[in-house]
């Protein structure tokens, strides 16, 4: 027995790696190993025999199956310093960069226009893209017999003959989203609502699905001053300069009443737009003051409440500010354009370290 014992106790000792050490468990403890013979014969000695040989076997092989695996574990640290002296890593390194994917304009426009309006005091509010025609117009004062209703500019969803669910529609613009926050919230209330719109209509210009900002400000006292302000301290912090010159043209839009359409003074210079300063005028945005019949819609009282709206384009504002050419191409994912225009995930807008950097 300790012949065996040392035998197996050194051939473990000495064994190089785990499937030495494998071949020895199998020949020592193994179902035929060397010691699950011996423990076999128990059988053939007396019980005399027996009481001596069987504690002694079984002591043995516990020994030799422990002293495998303290080998074992021996081994795979050994292994495993081996493979940290070569496998290290400074990790006090800088940064290699990498081939990340870029934030897409219109998303980084976004954001920045939502960071502003924060810093005014409105809420941000989203909603569903298919509408139901109450939200999309019925809601904003656009009666059935009113051009964008037509189907040339809005996409209706399919109805199956004799389906006379009222009819969904892909929303033309953001401005049902902000009667579901009055219908929810009532008010006062400040809210912007960005997100997608869509309007059957595809040119140099136009392409079916854009993007839009809307904003809404309801008050006891909110008036077109108020308006003018937000529009201009929005101006300055989005083109980020120190002063705008605004002009609002008179308009109709059915959900605002007065209406106005809005122009920043600017020039162009080589094809470089200057906001601020020159002798021309750039249409960015409409607005009012919001129709009775609308806060009525919103279950707001118009005796009580009044307020101003607003609607902007973030795809136009987005190449106005970063000087893209070509609207359609914002809709292509040409890697190369995405990473020419796109900007870094690191960099969030906010208005304290400027809004683009
Ligand atoms: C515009 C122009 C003028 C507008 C109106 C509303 C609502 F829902 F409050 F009535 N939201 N947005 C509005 C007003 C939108 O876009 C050119």
């Amino acid at each position: 027995m300790d012949d065996l014992k040392a035998k197996y106790l050194g051939l473990i000792s000495d064994a190089a790696d785990e499937a030495a050490l494998e071949d020895i468990r199998v020949t020592a403890v193994g179902k035929k190993g060397e010691i699950s013979l011996k423990m076999r014969e128990l059988g053939k000695m007396t019980p005399e025999e027996r009481q001596v040989a069987g504690p002694a076997l079984n002591a043995l092989k516990d020994e030799v199956n422990s002293a495998i695996a303290a080998k074992k574990a021996g081994l795979a640290d050994e292994a495993l310093n081996e493979r940290l002296k070569t496998e290290w890593l400074d990790v006090t390194l800088p940064g290699r960069g990498r081939p990340a994917g870029t934030i897409h304009p219109i998303s980084q426009v976004s954001q920045e226009v939502q960071a502003l309006f924060a810093d005014l005091g409105f809420s941000v509010a989203e909603g569903p893209q298919i509408e139901d025609d109450w939200h999309n117009f019925d809601a904003l004062n656009i009666p059935s017999h009113h051009p964008a209703r037509g189907e040339m500019d809005t996409f209706y969803m399919h109805r199956d003959e004799g389906d006379n669910r009222p009819p969904h529609v892909l929303r033309t613009h953001t401005s049902p989203v902000q009667i579901r926050s009055l219908l929810a919230n009532g008010a006062p209330i400040r809210v912007i609502c960005p997100g997608r719109v869509y309007r059957a209509d595809y040119d140099q210009t136009h392409t079916p699905m854009f993007h839009q900002v809307e904003g809404l400000a309801i008050d006891k006292d909110i008036s077109m001053a108020n308006l003018k302000w937000v529009l201009e301290e929005f101006v300055k912090a989005f083109f980020e300069v120190d002063d705008v010159e605004l002009r609002f043209r008179a308009s109709h839009f059915p959900f605002t009443e007065p209406s106005a359409e809005v122009d920043i003074r600017c020039s162009w210079d080589n094809g470089q737009l200057k906001v601020g300063e020159g002798d021309d005028w750039l249409e960015i945005l409409g607005s009012g003051m919001v129709h009775p019949k609308v806060l009525e819609a919103g279950g707001v009282d118009p005796s009580q409440w009044q307020g101003f709206a607003f609607g902007v384009g973030i795809d136009r504002i987005a190449m106005l500010k970063y000087g893209i050419p070509d609207l359609r191409a914002f809709f292509d994912s040409d890697l190369r354009w995405l990473r020419n225009y796109g900007f870094t995930a690191l960099d969030q807008p906010d208005l304290a370290s400027g809004l683009s950097r």
